[in-house]
């Protein structure tokens, strides 16, 4: 049982802490650790540098920081308190008084950008929420939104820092209990378009590359009180909206829904890549959404890890990636920093196959552990995610250009490349011709699915 209220989470936008206000220093914040270096000499102690990525040097035809356009979330990094639903606060930051001030607001934002300028990411995301506090009303929340907004403009250019994408959170908050676009109460829902309006026009004003929706509430509890028909026709209409918004304002960021299975909801409608594609094509809106897979919600799933970024690859709606992985041995979702060299591999592999991710990027929807409550595991967690990524990107140029997994891929699928296979393949074929096929050529035999060469094949580039 949680012995902690919903307020104590680092999503929680107008919680208010029990805390004393202490006056904190303005920075900076991070000068015990300067500008992280490329060493790749450094040895295994030395997790303050990078030791594979090298931002500038060129793999396949691009450059490292092109092919993997790396993002910090400023939830997690900036906002996490290291709260879970059992325990309270671990992490105390220099540049955090515990009050929801605009004072403390704009600190924290520029102890964003100076770790961003340390780290050498070129790419922020936030919710709305995060930067700026939720005021009593929307006007206030608005309000307070465009001062952050100006002070986060200066900020991008001071630092060449661009902004991924924008959300808005439409489930922290006690009004969207049940739900945002999918509330039974119009009321609800006519909220969130309207907070999702100023979401657009403050990504369109930053320069987002892309706006996400992740449907944290856009679900059900029980059946017995839910008309799902209804509740996913009102989440079409509400994305029309959005569509025609973004159109009117002239917002040219890329749309995307982010799946998850699961989690606040007991079933959340955008389940995974497939039930979105499904969603999109169902409601005629396929043309105006990509798709951000979030590989922890994918296992939460229930399926293996890459599995919903080969999906949404094969189908043209991979639009960006929020890099990070779970425990598999757990059935919920810890936002852990990605740094096994196998899962980056496949991913790279699978972005490098589509031509890369932008204007997508992956985003470090990540979060230090809770034990991990020193400044510099900030630092530590996102240099062994991006040379994990830097590894994997190296990994997946050898596997391409090498060609040999490729082959044997295509391998599996040769008797459909002619015969009566590219004549079914082509729907030029009937079950009569499939019938007498059999007739003159008997039983298929057994060809070996050699899923243990695949595998021995992958580790060799690992
Ligand atoms: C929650 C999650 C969110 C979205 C943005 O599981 O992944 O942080 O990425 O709302
Ligand atoms: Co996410």
């Amino acid at each position: 049982m949680s012995i902690l209220s919903p307020e104590m989470s680092s999503f929680a936008p107008s919680s208010k802490k029990q805390k004393t206000t202490i006056s904190k220093s303005d920075g900076p914040f991070f000068s015990d650790i300067g500008k992280i270096e490329y060493k790749p000499d450094a040895g295994p102690e030395q997790t303050l540098v990078f030791k594979h990525y090298n931002a500038k040097e060129v793999v396949m035809g691009r450059t490292m920081e092109d092919w993997l356009r790396f993002s910090v979330c400023f939830w997690h990094s900036f906002r996490g308190t290291g709260a879970d639903a059992f325990g309270f606060p671990t992490i105390d930051r220099p540049w955090d008084d515990g009050t929801h001030s605009m004072e403390n607001a704009k600190r924290r934002l520029r102890a964003a950008f100076e770790f961003f300028a340390r780290l050498g990411n070129k790419y922020w995301t936030f919710h709305d929420r995060d930067i700026a506090p939720e005021g009593s009303t929307l006007a206030e929340s608005n309000a307070n939104l465009d001062e952050m907004v100006d002070l986060a403009y200066d900020l991008q250019r001071q630092k060449g820092v661009k902004l991924l994408w924008v959300t808005c959170n439409l489930f922290a908050h006690s009004r969207y209990m049940n739900g945002a676009a999918t509330n039974p109460d119009a009321h609800v829902s006519i909220y969130a378009a309207a907070q999702v309006k100023k979401g657009l026009e403050i990504a369109h004003r930053l320069g987002a590359e892309n706006f996400v929706f992740w449907g944290g509430r856009e679900g059900y509890q029980s059946l017995l009180n839910t008309d799902i028909r209804a509740e996913l026709d009102h989440m079409a209409a509400f994305f029309r909206m959005v569509v025609a918004y973004k159109h009117k304002i002239g917002f040219k960021g890329q749309l995307l829904i982010e799946p998850k299975a699961k989690e606040p909801t007991r079933h959340q409608y955008d389940y995974d890549v497939q039930t979105v594609m499904s969603f999109l094509h169902q409601y005629d809106l396929s043309q105006h959404f990509k798709i951000n897979v979030e590989p922890n919600h994918t296992t939460l799933a229930g399926h293996p890890y890459e599995h919903d970024i080969q999906l949404a690859s094969a189908y043209g709606f991979l639009g960006s990636v929020d890099a990070n992985t779970g425990s598999p041995d757990l059935g919920w979702d810890t936002d852990q920093f990605p740094m096994d060299i196998r899962n980056c591999t496949v991913v790279m592999k699978i972005i490098m196959e589509q031509g890369g991710l932008s204007p997508g990027g992956l985003n470090f929807d990540a979060k230090v552990r809770r034990e991990s409550v020193a400044v510099e595991d900030l630092f530590i967690a996102h240099i062994g995610a991006m040379d994990a990524f830097a590894r994997g990107l190296r990994n997946a140029a050898n596997i391409i250009s090498d060609g040999h997994m490729k082959t044997a891929l295509e391998n599996r699928y040769t008797s459909w490349g002619s015969g009566l296979g590219a004549r079914i393949k082509k729907g030029e074929a009937t079950l009569e011709d499939c019938e007498k096929y059999i007739m003159q050529k008997g039983d298929p035999s057994h060809t070996s699915g050699k899923q243990e060469h695949f595998e021995a094949m992958l580790n060799y580039y690992l």
